[in-house]
């Protein structure tokens, strides 16, 4: 019977899937002035790996062109996919990403060198062809989301993966294993002198005494201790008092770092109706969002907490003393994950973004969940005498329309894109290829499932391409015998 099968050379269907993955933007957004911002900067770790790594094998693939011809190439499209960045969404254009793409790809060019600088080829056949077509539809109908973002993430989440797993960020377990208890209370009725504050903080009158004053440029550290990097119940209650809304999150307190990992509670930017949020991460690397109902007003004292139980997967807003849920976006998990970030008050713990506009007085946190009743008894005993405007409640408890970062045609592609490129790899003939696809796909399990639990849907994705990998290999043992 005749096989039919076909040696092709690899460096085409490798650009095919580069350009997919990282140039095809997965939501187009006007050019802007901001998309220029990082453009000198240099990112993450991360970052570099990955831009390192994922150009070795364009510079593998292309080596048989000559030096000159494949780094220009791999430089041309490098070019492209950050020129694309400035009219991405959440994407901006960095000279730094081009440089070290150009740079992995002369490691490429090198190491292909050192083989003899050989073609590398793939011969493919129909069960192969079969078998990569239907990985990649399995995994695209499971729906995973794995753009450029969340790879990215998930390396970010892998390198900060043994400091996590050895216990290295150091987590108040009261709350989880034992009953919590107030762990921080800020009065701010000492004077500047208790604030360790950037860019000068102030004071203005409180609810209660003093109040903290930020002006939306400065903010407080409010803790680096062990006892607000909370990884069970938590209650954070504060007063606050808005002077301006600006186009981001108003902070109140959070540790929340760029791995969503921590706490979150804040004022939403959401234009024409800013209420309040809290967000927690979860134990499958995503967070659990709960939005509140009541249009928070400027220039009005106003009572906010948050509740968030360990045990009954309860997050609960309120607003002056009043349960205050709308949507809840995400899973609640059983346990938070904690950044390892000091406590901020009126700003983002890692980004220099998400300032606070005005005064918040009496901030606490717990690790126990109070009641309503707690709550409310909370805000009577310190409830201004003079009775508030009520407050704009929105009718709407459901969450509204995230916007759409994977529009369908551009997401599949890339899925689909990326399957097609890790299963090309993982089946091609070499075994060495083989076993380093392998080895690395179950290092990357083991590690997420150690920090994560096996709830993610990552391992679900990886153990299917284990799979795919395992039956590749048997299938080739039964052909060799
Ligand atoms: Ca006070």
């Amino acid at each position: 019977m005749m096989r039919s099968e076909r040696i092709i050379v690899l460096d085409w269907p490798l650009i095919a899937a580069l350009v997919g993955f990282t140039a095809i933007p997965l939501s187009l957004e006007p050019p802007n002035a901001e998309a220029l911002a990082g453009f000198w900067s240099v990112g993450f770790a991360s970052d570099v790996i990955a831009n390192i790594l994922g150009f070795i094998p364009v510079g593998v693939v292309l080596a048989w062109r000559g030096p000159v011809r494949a780094i220009g190439i791999a430089a041309a499209l490098s070019g492209l996919a950050e020129s694309t960045q400035f009219f991405s969404a959440d994407r901006s254009p960095a000279f730094f990403d081009f440089a070290t793409n150009v740079l992995g790809a002369g490691l490429g060019v090198l190491c292909a060198q050192i083989w003899g600088g050989r073609k590398v080829t793939f011969r493919i056949t129909q069960r192969r062809a079969l078998a990569g077509a239907a990985v990649a539809l399995l995994i695209a109908a499971s729906g995973v989301l794995i753009g450029p973002r969340a790879l990215q993430r998930t390396l970010d989440q892998l390198l900060d993966a043994p400091a996590t797993t050895l216990r290295l960020i150091p987590a108040n377990q009261r709350g989880l294993d034992a009953r919590g208890r107030l762990e921080a209370h800020w009065s701010f009725d000492e004077g500047e002198g208790a604030l360790e504050g950037v860019n000068a903080p102030g004071l203005a009158e409180g609810i209660s005494g003093r109040a903290l004053f930020l002006n939306g440029s400065n903010y407080v550290i409010a803790s680096s201790a062990e006892d607000l990097q909370l990884a069970g119940d938590m209650t954070i209650a504060a007063w606050i008092r808005l002077d301006a809304f600006s186009d981001e999150d108003a902070t109140i307190l959070s540790t929340m770092s760029h791995l969503e990992r921590g706490y979150n509670f804040y004022v939403t930017e959401e234009p024409g109706f800013q209420a309040l949020a809290v967000e927690l991460g979860a134990n499958n690397g995503l967070t659990a969002a709960r939005f509140g109902r009541s249009e928070i007003a400027l220039d009005r004292w106003t009572f906010v907490a948050a509740t968030y139980s360990a045990e009954t997967l309860d997050l609960h807003l309120f607003v002056d003393g009043q349960e205050d849920d709308a949507c809840l976006l995400g899973v609640t998990p059983a346990r938070q994950t904690v950044s390892g970030l000091d406590a901020r008050l009126g700003r983002h713990p890692e980004n220099d973004m998400e300032y606070f506009h005005g005064a918040m007085d009496e901030v606490r946190v717990y690790s126990s969940a109070l009641s309503a009743f707690e709550i409310a008894e909370l805000y009577a005993a310190e409830r201004p005498a003079m009775e508030s405007e009520p407050l704009r409640m929105n009718a709407e408890t459901s969450c509204p329309p995230a916007p759409a970062k994977d529009p369908t045609i551009m997401g599949w592609l890339v899925v689909v894109g990326q399957l097609a490129a890790v299963v090309w790899l993982g089946l091609s003939g070499q075994g060495w290829v083989r076993g380093a696809v392998l080895a690395g796909v179950a290092v990357f399990v083991g590690l997420r499932w150690i920090v994560y639990g096996p709830l993610s849907a990552y391992p679900v994705l990886v153990v299917l391409l284990i799979l795919a990998g395992m039956l590749s290999v048997l299938a080739a043992r039964v052909r060799e015998v």
